[in-house]
């Protein structure tokens, strides 16, 4: 699914500013016509969460109705014109000019609608409902019917099944764009190196007849073009790059891919895009980029801030990647579902090496909802894949995050959707993120290890000697049992800014500083582990529970407003000074 740009052949226009807002506790909405006009409604920012907006929504998840205005530009006639949701969390049913026009479910992901024959030339009315309810057969699921051995500790309000507060609305922006009726419908990139050549595969889809279109690669030295028909709806071709600069962390070399359609020796379509030329595959238990072993340095993280909740913010998402590269990182999990757009077009302009995770977080295998669940997860693992498949930053794909997986029953499932991710992209290895270990069973066939473990804090709290020597024979036996690459996706400990301790104290400063170093020492003593991943980047807001301060995970290394802790001042000093490949 192409990201919508602006040329001489596609127009796209922003719908974000402040929308009309009305709450639908009753859910009476639909059933008096809300749909065809608004009435008694409140302003409200979009895009953004509606949660922190008002004084008394945060933990309001039901209907919620948004409506704004546009008009078409005058020379959009005879264009095929769509509407494009970047992410709504988590049900949307969209209405325009009083009629349905469809309705996507899943948040972190994007939707669009042809609406060529609905829009009218004059004013025009859209309006959105957003269901931001909790249900267990939704992905990620809320409202488990809990288990009957947990405690209150455990026990969280709003009862997400999930550590990060369930914000909804209209998170990222909502475009109107047009293009021609028979453009350029998608577009597949796969690079390959060998020495110092790189591969450019190319393939485009469209439905235009008698149509031609024209690839031009340019940058670093090379300028080249080649043709090709369109034949059963898809051309393709190859460029061959000699010397080619290859994009990597430290020097994320991008080119500019051109692509044209014409028809009858007139060009109707046009679209560019910054493509890296890399490649990424397994070698025993080493993880190669181009050809070289890797060692993945950085962070789980959320989009969260204040105010905005999980809205897009591009002034977080610069921040987020000058504080990560302030302390060395070099990579980062969307932990725990897709990260806009704009953040992976970053990653690749900037040389982060991303672990692309689905929304499927908290998965459980009971009877109840599970067809349904798993149906989410498909649409999900297709959605993403379609989404970032042209992204060089995009190393790996993760299917879901700690999944309560149940022998025979979640094994079959991920086998199925490992095998979709596979089919749908077979340059990338696919992994999931387990907090099972050694008996998770689908180890046996992802191609790379993910594993999140808290020795030294839920297990072994304020032991961390102890934990440590935990953690070093169990990550043995992993390996032992599954001698593939090895990445560590979670690691850390709460600590509460300015709660300072000698010697060191559970929540303190210098408690999470001193654990997590001591890990990354453990780490980098084994051979198989490839990766690093600190939890998380910053504070983050989560639901309301006994080990929730405040409603707040306090195991960022910087505060929820980007302020360092000790441990991303001792960060740096391992990471920065040490920012050269090891291995
Ligand atoms: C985990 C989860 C993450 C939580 C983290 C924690 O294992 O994957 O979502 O936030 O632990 O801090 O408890």
């Amino acid at each position: 699914m192409l990201f919508p740009q602006t040329n001489q052949y596609r127009q796209v226009v922003d719908l974000s500013g402040f929308w009309d807002f009305r709450f639908d506790p009753d859910g009476i909405g639909e059933a008096q016509g809300w749909f065809r006009d608004l009435k008694e409604s409140i302003p409200i920012a979009v895009p953004a969460s509606w949660n922190n907006q008002f004084s008394d929504s945060r933990d309001y998840l039901g209907l919620g109705w948004y409506q704004t205005c546009f008009t078409i530009p005058w020379d959009w006639d005879g264009k095929k014109i769509f509407i494009r949701f970047g992410s709504v969390n988590y049900l949307a049913s969209v209405w325009l000019n009083g009629k349905f026009i469809g309705q996507h479910e899943g948040g972190h992901l994007p939707f669009e609608f042809d609406i060529t024959e609905d829009v009218l030339s004059g004013k025009n009315l859209l309006v959105v409902c957003v269901d931001g309810s909790l249900a267990p057969d939704r992905v990620p699921p809320g409202n488990v019917p809990p288990d009957p051995r947990d405690v209150s500790f455990f026990q969280n309000y709003p009862a997400s099944n999930f550590d990060f507060f369930p914000f909804c609305g209209i998170h990222r922006q909502v475009w109107i764009y047009a293009k021609h009726p028979a453009g350029i419908d998608d577009l597949i990139v796969a690079t390959d190196v060998s020495g110092t050549t790189g591969t450019v595969k190319v393939k485009v889809m469209s439905t235009a007849r008698n149509a031609s279109v024209g690839f031009f690669l340019s940058g670093h030295g090379t300028q080249t073009g080649q043709q090709s028909a369109i034949s059963n709806r898809e051309a393709e071709t190859e460029f061959i790059v000699t010397d080619a600069a290859f994009w990597e962390p430290g020097a994320p070399n991008l080119y500019t891919l051109k692509v044209e359609l014409s028809q009858e020796g007139q060009i109707i379509d046009q679209y560019e895009l910054s493509i890296g030329i890399r490649s990424i595959s397994i070698q025993g238990d080493a993880l190669l980029l181009n050809g070289k072993p890797i060692q993945l340095k950085g962070f789980g993280r959320h989009e969260d801030f204040p105010v905005i909740g999980r809205g897009y913010f591009p002034a977080v998402i610069i921040k987020d990647y000058s504080l990560m590269q302030w302390v060395g990182a070099n990579s980062f999990r969307t932990s725990h579902y897709p990260y806009s757009e704009e953040m992976l077009n970053l990653a690749d302009r900037l040389g982060f090496l991303v672990i692309n995770e689905t929304p499927a977080v908290g998965l459980f295998f009971a009877k109840n909802g599970l067809a349904k669940r798993n149906r989410l997860c498909t649409q999900y693992v297709q959605e993403l894949i379609k989404r970032d498949r042209n992204h060089p930053s995009v190393i790996i794909w993760s299917l879901a995050n700690e999944p309560h997986s149940r022998p025979g029953v979640s094994t079959k499932i991920f086998k199925s959707l490992y095998d979709q991710a596979k089919s749908l992209d077979p340059t990338r290895p696919v992994t999931l993120v387990s907090d099972i270990g050694v008996n998770e069973e689908a180890l046996e066939f992802l191609d790379i290890i993910c594993l999140n473990r808290y020795c030294g804090w839920y297990t072994e709290p304020a032991q961390l000697n102890l934990g440590l020597e935990h953690l070093s024979i169990e990550l043995d036996a992993i390996y032992k049992k599954y001698p593939k690459p090895f990445i560590l996706t979670e690691f850390g400990a709460d600590a509460i800014p300015g709660i300072q301790s000698d010697p060191t104290e559970v929540f303190s400063e210098e408690y999470q500083a001193d654990m997590i170093l001591r890990y990354i020492q453990l780490l980098n003593s084994k051979s198989y582990v490839v990766g690093q991943h600190i939890w998380n980047l910053c504070d983050f807001k989560t639901t309301q529970s006994l080990h929730r301060a405040g409603g707040t995970n306090y195991k960022g290394v910087f505060t929820r407003d980007r302020r360092p802790k000790l441990a991303a001042q001792k960060l740096r000093e391992i990471w920065f000074q040490d920012n050269k490949p090891d291995r």
